[in-house]
């Protein structure tokens, strides 16, 4: 008998949910560092910060800060949610720098700007769970993703907790584009591979998401 490529004891095989476009190698080297340049300058501005879990208060291992009118946070008391002043000093959110516009502007396919660029920082150990995005207002925009620095391995399932996934690997450059029925689908950083790029000073990984917040 021929070996068959899905055995009946095997997972259920994986769709990626419609939407979804990974864009390998979409910044160069020199794009790489620019941006990189950029996002250390808004971080002098806006400091990372360990959100903490609804409920619970446990801090995430993962570094933000955040560029745009909105930021991501969350804490024990309040949640998840978008505020427009920097949790510890106060200020309102450093502009989103031009080159990472840009990449928002060649790759979203919307006709809006954004209005929110996380900050994730991966240093050491540090992983993201996997979850939803949905503490936004309107899910008809597209997330757009850019990786800079060392490399992780970035894992996407459909648009239920109990659905297949699958893992990817991000090099730094890559971008994502997270539209139509993606937009809502589980993700997570399963690690970051450590000593796999040199872009970041101190080693580790950033992450850039790009989000509508509001309703246009
Ligand atoms: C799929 N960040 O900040 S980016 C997040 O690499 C987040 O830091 C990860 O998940 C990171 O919420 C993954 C890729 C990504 C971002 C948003 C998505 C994938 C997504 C939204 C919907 C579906
Ligand atoms: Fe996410």
């Amino acid at each position: 008998m021929e070996p068959s490529a899905t055995p009946a004891s095997s997972p259920a095989a994986f769709a990626p949910p419609s939407g979804f476009r990974l864009l390998p190698g979409f910044l160069d080297a020199e794009a790489q560092r620019h941006m990189a340049a950029a996002i250390l300058a808004v971080l002098e501005q806006a400091p990372g910060y360990h959100a903490t879990m609804p409920k619970t208060g446990k801090p995430m291992s993962v570094a933000m800060s955040n560029a745009g009118r909105f930021g991501w946070y969350s804490d024990r008391e309040q949640g998840y949610r978008y505020i427009e002043r920097h949790p510890v000093t106060g200020r309102p959110w450093p502009a989103i720098p031009e080159p990472v516009l840009d990449v928002w502007r060649a790759a979203a396919g919307f006709g809006h700007e954004p209005e929110c660029c996380l900050i994730n920082l991966y240093r050491d150990a540090a992983k993201m769970g996997l979850h939803q995005d949905r503490d936004e207002a309107d899910f008809s925009a597209p997330v757009v993703s850019i990786s800079l620095g060392d490399e992780a391995l970035f894992r996407l399932g459909g648009t239920t907790r109990r659905d297949p996934t699958r893992s990817f690997r991000l090099a730094s450059g890559d971008v994502l584009v997270l539209g139509g029925a993606s937009r809502l689908a589980f993700h997570g950083i399963d690690r970051v591979l450590p000593g796999t790029s040199r872009l970041i000073p101190g080693g580790g990984r950033i992450n850039l998401t790009l989000r509508r917040v509001t309703r246009p």
